[in-house]
């Protein structure tokens, strides 16, 4: 008998990597997304399946972390064996801009879920997975983080997943259900969303190295992440809901990276060497080696520091310890920061690359035949 999962946040990047991995392992994925007034599947669309045909495996409900009716509804249509909460307002800046939603969606919208999981009698069968986070540590009490590092949240969202870890395991301890956090680490891909810093220095270097764009703006350059690759991370958030107890696990790399050094790693695939200059507010990124298209010249400014992505409160620096994940789950990343940094700005340099053309040959324009 096939298992059948549960994954809320489908259409984002784990959600995206999350269900090909559950189906690739023979089980029947169920997602929920919300209705959005453009598509918003683009990540799963090549796992689409249409509702006419028989014996789906992947299925999609309308549902809303915010909304109890249609979360009771799925889970109790579903029947799930897991549940994988992925859904939430993801974006740390944007919390601080949107707080009140952001406690709703990923806070209360987690309780929403475990809640549902008691009143339908499903404590004994459904498993639940917690996507928790490194934020929690905030502003780090102890250098790297293990899973019994004090937390300190510094943001909107950091306090909301509090409140969802710790809902998570008075659950467990209350009611005996399966309920674990995984506090991963920053994880990224090519499905990364285009706002995050990895994805927006890959998506925009490629565009500059063509010519297409003429600058990148960031924020806090010296910000200190342990970045690993999404496609490892989901594996994982899969091998904590089989262990025979439910436990918290810290998944991370170990290894430590700037915002800084993630652009001259990524500018160097597209052949351009960076020279910083300046301080603070100050600093810029100067070509001091040709790329890939002749219009980028050694001299041009291409990144420059523009406060307004300074957060009010920052997470400087955040180094994860997967000690207990290793020896429990067996687990070692197997993306390398480098493989990771490459797979990203190959995918945006063939995006970039698609925009050229369409710039040099122009587009098809197909005239209405009356
Ligand atoms: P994304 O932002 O890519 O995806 C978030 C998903 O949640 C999307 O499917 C989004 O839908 C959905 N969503 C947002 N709000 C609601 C809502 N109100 N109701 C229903 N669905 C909603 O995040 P990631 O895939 O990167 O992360 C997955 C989870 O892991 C998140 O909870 C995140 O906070 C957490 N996390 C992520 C880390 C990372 O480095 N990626 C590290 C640690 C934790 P839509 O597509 O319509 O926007
Ligand atoms: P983070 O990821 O806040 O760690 O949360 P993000 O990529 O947004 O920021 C990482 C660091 O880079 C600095 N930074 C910038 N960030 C953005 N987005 N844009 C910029 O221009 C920029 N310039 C510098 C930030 O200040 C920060 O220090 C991610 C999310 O996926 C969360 O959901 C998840 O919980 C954590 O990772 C672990």
């Amino acid at each position: 008998m096939s298992k059948t999962a549960l994954i809320t946040g489908i259409t984002g990047q784990d959600g995206s990597y999350l269900a090909e991995f559950l189906l690739s392992k023979g089980y029947i994925v169920h997602g929920i997304k919300r209705r959005t007034s453009l598509f918003n599947t683009e990540r799963i669309d090549h796992l689409y399946q249409d509702p006419q045909e028989q014996d789906r495996r992947f299925i999609l409900h309308h549902g809303d972390m915010t909304d109890s009716s249609s979360l009771i509804r799925i889970i109790q249509d579903v029947q799930p064996d897991e549940i994988y909460n992925l859904a939430a307002q993801s974006h740390v800046a944007v919390s601080f801009e949107e707080p009140e939603y952001t406690g709703n969606a990923d806070g209360l919208g987690t309780l929403r879920i475990l809640e549902a999981i008691r009143l339908l009698g499903l404590a004994k069968k459904t498993r639940f997975y917690q996507a928790s986070t490194s934020e929690l540590y905030g502003k780090v009490q102890e250098i790297p983080q293990t899973e019994t590092t004090p937390f300190y949240p510094r943001s909107p969202y950091a306090v909301a997943k509090m409140y969802a870890y710790w809902m998570t395991v008075n659950y467990r301890e209350a009611y005996g259900i399966y309920a674990c956090n995984g506090i991963l680490f920053n994880h990224e891909s090519p499905l990364r969303g285009e706002t995050f810093v990895t994805r927006k220095i890959t998506r925009a270097l490629a565009r500059i190295s063509l010519g297409l764009q003429d600058r990148l703006y960031l924020g806090n350059l010296d910000s200190l992440r342990d970045w690993g690759h999404a496609r490892d991370y989901v594996e994982m958030q899969w091998l904590m809901l089989q262990q025979d107890k439910a436990e918290d696990f810290v998944i991370a790399t170990g290894k430590q990276h700037s915002v800084r050094e993630f652009v001259d790693l990524a500018a160097r695939h597209v052949g351009m060497e960076i020279r910083w200059e300046g301080k603070g507010d100050k600093e810029r990124g100067i070509i001091s080696d040709v790329g890939l298209d002749p219009r980028v010249k050694v001299g041009d400014v291409v990144v420059e520091v523009d406060p307004r992505y300074y957060r009010p409160t920052e997470v400087e620096t955040l180094l994860g310890d997967p000690s207990k994940a290793k020896e429990k789950l067996g687990w070692v990343p197997r993306t390398t920061f480098e493989q990771l940094v490459r797979e990203m700005i190959i995918s945006d340099l063939t995006e970039a690359r698609k925009d050229t053309l369409v710039q040099q040959h122009g587009f098809p324009i197909f005239e209405r035949q009356e």
